[in-house]
C-alpha cells in the first residue's frame, strides 16, 4: 500500500512513514546519562517510548512549576527521539503536542501521562489524559485522542470530544478513581485495548478500528499487588506483561505512602487476570516512577522518571532510560544508571553512604530514609521526611538516628534541617551528636554548638574524630507531661578534608577489567592517616578491549574537592 496523505504530504508505506516532512527539532543534545536531559533547562516526565523505523521516540509530559510550587503544572508535551538511547545523542520537539490547540474541549492544563502508538492504517494515536471543560463531574480528568500521520505530528483531534471520562467508567456515581494515564496496545489478532489506571485501579476496553471509539465494556482488572497507576502492557512469546507504579507504604519498597516502585505482573490474556512477579526498580528519588518497557535496537529498555536533574523536585521530574535484561521470561531488576551517580558526586556528606537507624520513624507516611537521600527538599512531602510522630500525646521524652559505616572515617560536623507544622511537629527542645569510641562507647563530641532553629539549614562544626558510628539524639519540646515530635528533613555529616587527594597507576592486560582499590590511605591534619573507601566510575569494557592507557576517576568518601585519578595502562 502506498499513499499520500492530503494533511502532510507523508509517503505512507506499507506501514511506514517517510518522515520528509517530519518537523525539526527545537533542541538537539548529548547527555552523558539519567536523567536524559538533567542541566534542569526543561523538565519532562511520564515517559512513553515508541519504537518506529529505527528510531525511539519518547512522547514524555512537561513539568513547568517554579521550584517552590508543590504541584503538578504541565501544560503540553513533548517527545525525545534518539535512534540508540547508548548514544547519548538526542533530539527533543518542545510543545509538540499542546491540548489547548489541538482539543476544543479541554482546559489546557493537567497534561497528564500519555501514549502514542501506531494504527493499523499506519497513522499514530496519541492518547493523552488532560482536563476536560467540564465542572459538574466529580473529576474533569479526561483522556483524548490525537491523530497524524508521524510520531511527531502535527496533531489533530478525530472526534471533537474526550474518548473516555469519569461518566463512561462511573456513570453518576461521586466516587470513583481519576481517569488518567492511558496506554495504547495492539494484540497479535488486531484487536485494540485502551488501558488506564490510577488511585489503584487498573481498567480496559477495546476500541474499534479508527482507534478513537471504544468498541464494548470498560472491565477492572484484577490479581495485582499493590498496583497504584500507570498499566503499560506488551507481549512477548505468547505472554502478557504490565508494568506499573506499586505502591504499599510501610513496606521496604515504599517505606512513605507517597512513593512508587516499579513491578511487573503477567498474564495469558490481554486483560488480565494478573499476576504480579517480581519488582524491576525500586522507588526512585520523586514520588511517582511512570515506567514503561519497549524493545528496541535489538534491546529491551525501561523508562522512567525521577527528580535527578539540576533543580529537580517531584514536579520538577526529568525522565530517563535504563537496559532491561531477561532471565527466559523474567524480567531482571533493572540496575538503575546516573550521569554521575550518587556516590560520585562531589560532597563531604558522608550520611549517603552509612547505614541508617533510628529510635522510632513514622512510616508511612513518612521515610527514615530521607535524612541521607544527599537533598535537602525545596518543597517537601512526606518520603522527604523523618517524624518521630506517636501520637499528641506521646511519652516519649527523646529519639535517636544513627549512621554507621562499614569502616572507621574521619568526621568534623553535621549539616541539619528541622522543620515545624501546625499539627503538634516542633523543632527539638535541644540535641546532641555523640561519636562511638571503641573503648569508652558512645562519647559526646567536643566543641559543639546546637541550635535548633526550623527550615534553616543548621551546621555544626566539632573537633574531628574518626568513629565508625555517629548518633543524634534529640529531645521533645514538653508541653504538660507530653512531648512533642519533631521532623527532620535532612542529616548531613562531614568529612574534613583530606590533605592531599593523590593519584596511581596501574597495568592490565587487554581484556581484563583493571583490579582498582577498594580504599586509599589519606592524611588528615591533626587525624594522621585513615583509610576510606573509594567508589570509582564504571569502566566501558571497550576502554581495555585493545592496548592502551586511560584514566578512570574515583571518589574517595567524604572527599568533596576533586575526584582521585588512576591512570590504567592496558598492555597485549
Ligand atoms: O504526571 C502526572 C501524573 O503523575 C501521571 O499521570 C502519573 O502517572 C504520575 O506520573
Amino acid at each position: 500500500m502506498t499513499q499520500l496523505t492530503a494533511a502532510t504530504g507523508l509517503l505512507l508505506v506499507a506501514g511506514t512513514f517517510l518522515a520528509s516532512a517530519a518537523p525539526k527539532p527545537t533542541r538537539t543534545f548529548h547527555s552523558g546519562g539519567n536523567p536524559i536531559l538533567g542541566d534542569g533547562s526543561y523538565f519532562s516526565a511520564d515517559a512513553a517510548p515508541l519504537s518506529v523505523d529505527g528510531k525511539l521516540y519518547i512522547h514524555a509530559g512537561h513539568d513547568e512549576p517554579p521550584p517552590e510550587v508543590g504541584g503538578f503544572v504541565m501544560d503540553d508535551y513533548g517527545v525525545f527521539v534518539t535512534k540508540n538511547p547508548s548514544s547519548g545523542d538526542w533530539e527533543l520537539h518542545e510543545d509538540n503536542l499542546d491540548p489547548d490547540k489541538v482539543f476544543d474541549w479541554a482546559t489546557g492544563n493537567r497534561a497528564y501521562a500519555g501514549h502514542c502508538i501506531q494504527g493499523p492504517d499506519g497513522r499514530f494515536y496519541w492518547y493523552v489524559p488532560v482536563e476536560w471543560k467540564n465542572d459538574e463531574l466529580p473529576n474533569n480528568m479526561a483522556i483524548g485522542v490525537a491523530v497524524s500521520d508521524g510520531p511527531l505530528g502535527p496533531w489533530k483531534d478525530p472526534i471533537g470530544k474526550p474518548l473516555v471520562t469519569w461518566k463512561d467508567v462511573f456513570g453518576d456515581a461521586r466516587h470513583g478513581q481519576e481517569v488518567i494515564d492511558p496506554h495504547g496496545f495492539i494484540d497479535d489478532d488486531g484487536t485494540i485495548y485502551l488501558y488506564w489506571g490510577s488511585w489503584g485501579a487498573a481498567r480496559v476496553v477495546k476500541l474499534d478500528d479508527s482507534m478513537a471509539a471504544m468498541d464494548g465494556e470498560i472491565t477492572t482488572m484484577t490479581g495485582f499487588e499493590a498496583f497504584y497507576e500507570a498499566p503499560w502492557v506488551f507481549k512477548r512469546n505468547g505472554t502478557y506483561y504490565c508494568i506499573y507504579d506499586w505502591k504499599l507504604g510501610g513496606t521496604e519498597y515504599t517505606p512513605s505512602n507517597y512513593q512508587a516502585a516499579i513491578a511487573y505482573a503477567t498474564a495469558s490474556s490481554p486483560t488480565g487476570p494478573w499476576k504480579t512477579r517480581d519488582m524491576i526498580l525500586w522507588g526512585t528519588s520523586s514520588t511517582t516512577v511512570h515506567p514503561s518497557l519497549i524493545e528496541h535496537g535489538g534491546k529491551w529498555w525501561l523508562t522512567y522518571h525521577t527528580k535527578d536533574a539540576e533543580g529537580g523536585g517531584h514536579f520538577r521530574r526529568s525522565i530517563a532510560i535504563d537496559e532491561v535484561r531477561w532471565d527466559g521470561d523474567r524480567i531482571l531488576p533493572v540496575d538503575q544508571t546516573w550521569a554521575n551517580p550518587p556516590l560520585l558526586q562531589l560532597t563531604n556528606n558522608l550520611a549517603r553512604e552509612a547505614a541508617l537507624t533510628a529510635s522510632f520513624s513514622e512510616e508511612p507516611p513518612m521515610s527514615l530514609a530521607a535524612l541521607h537521600d544527599g537533598r535537602p527538599p525545596v518543597v517537601r512531602l512526606p518520603p522527604d521526611m523523618w517524624s518521630t510522630y506517636r501520637g499528641n500525646d506521646s511519652k516519649v521524652e527523646s529519639d535517636w538516628a544513627q549512621y554507621t559505616w562499614e569502616v572507621p572515617l574521619p568526621v568534623s560536623g553535621v549539616g541539619i534541617q528541622f522543620h515545624q507544622d501546625p499539627n503538634w511537629h516542633l523543632p527539638p527542645a535541644e540535641w546532641k551528636v555523640e561519636y562511638r569510641d571503641d573503648k569508652d562507647g558512645w562519647r559526646e563530641v567536643r566543641g559543639a554548638k546546637y541550635p535548633t532553629t526550623p527550615d534553616e539549614w543548621i551546621t555544626v562544626d566539632f573537633e574531628p574524630v574518626i568513629t565508625q558510628a555517629l548518633r543524634a539524639t534529640f529531645k521533645g519540646q514538653p508541653e504538660g507531661d507530653y512531648f512533642h515530635s519533631m521532623i527532620v528533613s535532612e542529616w548531613e555529616v562531614h568529612s574534613p578534608p583530606a590533605d592531599k587527594l593523590p593519584s596511581g597507576s596501574l597495568i592490565t592486560s587487554v581484556g581484563k577489567a583493571p583490579k582498582l582499590p577498594e580504599s586509599v590511605k589519606l592524611e588528615f591534619n591533626q587525624l594522621g592517616s585513615v583509610r576510606v573507601p573509594v567508589h570509582w566510575r564504571r569502566i566501558d569494557p571497550e576502554k581495555y578491549a585493545k592496548p592502551g592507557t586511560f584514566t578512570v576517576e574515583g571518589k574517595a568518601a567524604g572527599q568533596g574537592a576533586g575526584y582521585l585519578t588512576m591512570k590504567v595502562t592496558v598492555t597485549p
